[in-house]
């Protein structure tokens, strides 16, 4: 496995996990981490071994403190955008990657850290995890999606409230707003997204890599081309071995070994 200056990469049982490594800035994202994140993802798309990728931070304190402040606060208009395109880009490679990604938020998800987060399919938080856009106290707004996100997500009204005020929630109002799936307690972070990990692992790798194909690019269709493009995706499932090891097993009352294929 490759080294990186600012992450750790893990294989094991098909998941990899990615530790975002940068203790002395609360894993902040500067450029570095950023480009490192880019060729990470580009790796882990490509890797047979793993199936599904959990995304989290080093240490206890922090899942991503957001973009690096220190790096950010001297770019003119040109840089920023340009910086802010970098972001986009990194996220979408997270969110467009073939393979489910887990957010495991171990504390502060703040600016970017929270908008890292949204670009994973699931988030499991730690109950001492805290989420917030803080940009507009920074006097610049969400730059690496989180204004698109955050409105998908949880609904234009709720993304209002929270990028105009930059108010920060805690794990349980993260849940009741629907902005994570799950809160567990911190010791046990780690293991639930790699037991959640093995769960998406038992089923058909094809069938839950179409299904997150079918949402991501479905919810930016009109519903009736997103239905047609279900039809269209539910039919590759028949053209694939999964689908007949899949049925068979039901007809046979055996346990499915998916290939997939
Ligand atoms: N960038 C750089 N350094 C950071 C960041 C950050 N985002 N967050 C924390 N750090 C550093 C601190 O400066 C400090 O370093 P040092 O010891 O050298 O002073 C170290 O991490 C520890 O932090 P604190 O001492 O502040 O720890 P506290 O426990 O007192 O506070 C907080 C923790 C509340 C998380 C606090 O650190 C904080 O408010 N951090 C900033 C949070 C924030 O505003 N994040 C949003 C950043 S903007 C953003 O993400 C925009 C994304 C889109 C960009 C578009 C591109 C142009």
């Amino acid at each position: 496995m490759k080294e990186y200056n600012n992450a750790i990469v893990e294989i094991e049982n098909g998941t990899a996990v990615v530790t975002l490594n940068r203790p002395q800035a609360l894993n902040a994202l500067n450029d570095e981490l950023m480009s490192e994140i880019n060729d990470i993802f580009t790796d882990l798309n490509q890797d047979n071994s793993v199936k599904v990728i959990i995304l989290t931070g080093a240490g206890e304190k922090s899942f991503v403190a957001g973009a690096d402040i220190k790096e950010m606060k001297d770019l003119n208009a040109d840089e920023g955008r340009r910086w802010a395109e970098k972001g986009e880009t990194t996220f979408l490679k997270i969110e467009q990657c073939e393979k489910p990604v887990i957010a495991a938020i171990n504390g502060f998800a703040l600016g970017g850290g929270c908008e890292i987060a949204m670009a994973c399919d699931i988030r499991i938080a730690a109950e001492n995890a805290k989420f917030g856009q803080p940009e507009v106290g920074l006097g610049i707004i969400p730059g690496f999606g989180g204004t698109q996100r955050m409105s998908r997500l949880v609904g234009r009204g709720m993304a209002k409230y929270l990028i105009y005020t930059a108010n920060m929630i805690k794990a349980d109002e993260a849940y009741r707003i629907g902005l994570v799936q799950k809160v567990v307690p911190l010791a046990s972070l780690l293991e639930e997204a790699k037991s959640l990990a093995q769960t998406i692992i038992k089923k058909s790798q094809t069938a839950v890599c179409f299904a997150k194909d079918a949402i991501n690019r479905g919810a930016e269709m009109s519903m009736a081309n997103a239905m047609a493009y279900e039809a269209y995706i539910f039919g590759m499932c028949f053209g694939g071995e999964d689908q007949t090891e899949g049925m068979n097993a039901f007809v046979t009352k055996a346990k499915p070994n998916f290939t997939g294929k």
